[in-house]
Parts: structure tokens; sequence; C-alpha cells
């Protein structure tokens, strides 16, 4: 007798599986995930809730842990508020450790450091969506399903798709367009990075480095820094680093706009101040207007004149200008 495909007792045992696989409920009261990637020197910055999208059940918690040792926050604002900086938050709300959220009231943590986490907990479905006020082009989504639908993924998706994110991230190779846009011989790329778009929301690369970070030219010669990063600002600090990073020291504007400065010995501080690309224009919003992206120093006489990012010199972020006669 033909026994036909179907019914074959291999495959009913295959039916019996999957039906216990579909029929399992998915029993997580206690989400993962992590704040940012990096690479082993902290020059490749992940700026990403990895992953930033996830679907849990109402009375359920999701922990956040900060894996890197750039800042970020965990940050949950009301409807249509405007976001603040960090330092101001909520503002002036700002909580350590636990919280609910339910969209009533804005929740955001602290900067987290490497090894801090914080869990909230969502009593109430809805969708919730998730940004660093550090970062802003790194944002996410939590769904609150009510706790009779189903749930598409498990923990363990979850993980793979963080640390495949993450990975993506950090390996994207932006050499040939930090190439592609350099404007000379004595110029220094001051950072490069992309914005990426997934379903829950941004994510970002931020390379925090001054990518010819020993620059050998001679006295009377002008250095030129660009920002060719899209979202993260960078400065370009010589001498005393000033407590306020955000406006320049010692520096005027030329014509084009691009600030400059003048380093006559190692006893000058000149500082850029912050150094970053306008905001991504949108239809139909106020055209966002030109910002600063360069940054010039004329060396007169010889010497050594070491510099640092004044944000991100914890991370690496340091160069140095070689005058030579
Ligand atoms: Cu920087």
């Amino acid at each position: 007798m033909k026994v036909s495909n179907a019914v074959k007792p291999s495959n009913i045992r295959w039916m019996f599986v999957f039906l216990l696989l579909t029929l399992t409920p998915i029993a997580e009261a206690q989400w993962k995930a992590t704040l940012g990637a990096q690479s082993q020197s902290m020059g490749h910055q992940a700026l990403a809730f990895l992953p930033n999208e996830m679907w849990i059940h109402a009375g359920e918690s999701v922990t956040w842990t900060s894996n890197v040792d750039e800042i970020h926050t965990v940050s949950f604002l009301t409807a249509g508020q405007v976001r603040l900086p960090f330092q101001v938050g909520c503002p002036g709300f700002t909580v350590t450790g636990f919280a609910t959220v339910d969209g009533s009231t804005c929740v955001t943590t602290p900067p987290l450091v490497k090894g801090q986490t914080f869990t909230v907990n969502f009593p109430t479905a809805g969708n919730f969506k998730l940004v660093c006020l550090v970062h802003q082009n790194m944002t996410g989504v939590v769904h609150v399903l009510d706790s009779s639908q189903p749930l598409p993924h498990a923990q363990s998706f979850y993980d793979l798709q963080a640390a495949a994110e993450g990975n993506a991230l950090l390996s994207d190779n932006l050499h040939n367009h930090q190439m592609a846009t350099r404007p000379g011989r004595d110029s220094v790329t001051v950072g490069v990075g992309e914005v990426v778009a997934n379903g829950g929301g941004t994510q970002t690369l931020s390379v925090m480095r001054f990518m010819d970070s020993t620059k050998v030219i001679h006295a009377g010669e002008t250095v030129e820094w660009t920002n060719l990063d899209p979202a993260t600002p960078h400065t370009i600090t010589f001498g005393v680093e000033p407590a306020n990073p955000v406006p320049p020291v010692n520096a005027t504007p030329d014509p084009d706009g691009a600030l400059h400065g003048v380093i006559n010995s190692s006893a000058d501080s000149v500082h850029s101040g912050l150094i970053l690309a306008a905001p991504q224009d949108q239809m139909f919003i106020a055209t966002p207007p030109l910002s600063v992206t360069r940054f010039r120093v004329t060396f007169p006489h010889p010497g050594v004149f070491p510099y640092i990012c004044a944000l991100h010199d914890g991370l690496g972020m340091k160069g140095e200008v070689i005058v030579l006669p």
C-alpha cells in the first residue's frame, strides 16, 4: 500500500514537535537589551539600542545594560515632548535602577556607563518610543501587547539580533567615503559616521577618531579639520580644556563660516567649540541653518602641538600637529 508523504510516521513526529513549539507560550517576564557596542580601541562606537525593537506583554519588564565606554540614556518622552539635553533630562527628573513607563510621564536615566543597568516595567499595553538623549539618531520602540496576544520572538532571537546589529554597525567601512570627501593635503578628518534605519528606529555608527592624528606641516601653514559625521559633534582643543565645550575659545569665523585660530606657542589655548553637521533636513519642517563643520589653525612657529576632542578624549580621540621650520 502506498503511504502518502503527509502521513509518514516521521512526518507525524515532526508535526507534533512543530505543534508543541507553536503552542508553547513564550514565557519571558524579564527581557534584556543592550546599550551600544564598541571596537576594542573604543574608536568605533555603535550608538544604538541593541535590539531597538521588542515585543513584550503588559506587566513585563525590560532591562537595558550598557556595554560601552560612551555614555547613553534610556529615555521615554511623552508624546510630542521636546527633546531636551541629557543634562536636563525630563526635565529635572532622572531615575536610576528601575522605573515604570505607561506613557503618562517622561522617564529618563542619567547617562549610563559600562556595566550600569536600568529596568523598566510596562504595566499597560501600547507602543512606547525609546530614545537616547545623548545621541539623536539612537531610537527604538517597545511594543507592549495585551497578554492574550502572541509574542513573535523569544529572548534568544533578540540576543542574536543585538549581536548581529552591533557587528554590522562596527564593521561598516567608511574609509572610501572619508577619502572621497577629503578636501586637501593639510586637512584632518574629525570623525566619520553613518545613520541607518530599521523597523524600530535609527542606529548610528560614529568613528571617534582624528583620521590623520599626526599631521606634519611647515611654519606658517594652516591645518583644516572637517567633521564628516552626520550626527556626532567633536571639538579640536589645544591647551586648556574649557569647562563648557560648546562655545569656541580664541577662534573667529573665516568668510566661509569655518572657525579659525592661531597658535604661536605651546602656551596658547585654542578651542573649536562643537564642530558638527546641521540637523537633517526634513520635508514640511523649517530648514535648519548651516552649522560649523570646519576648524582651521595657523601655526606661525615650529613646535609640537598636541590636541584632543574635549568630548571623546576618554575614548582615545587625540592628535598632534608637528610644525617644522
Ligand atoms: Cu569627539
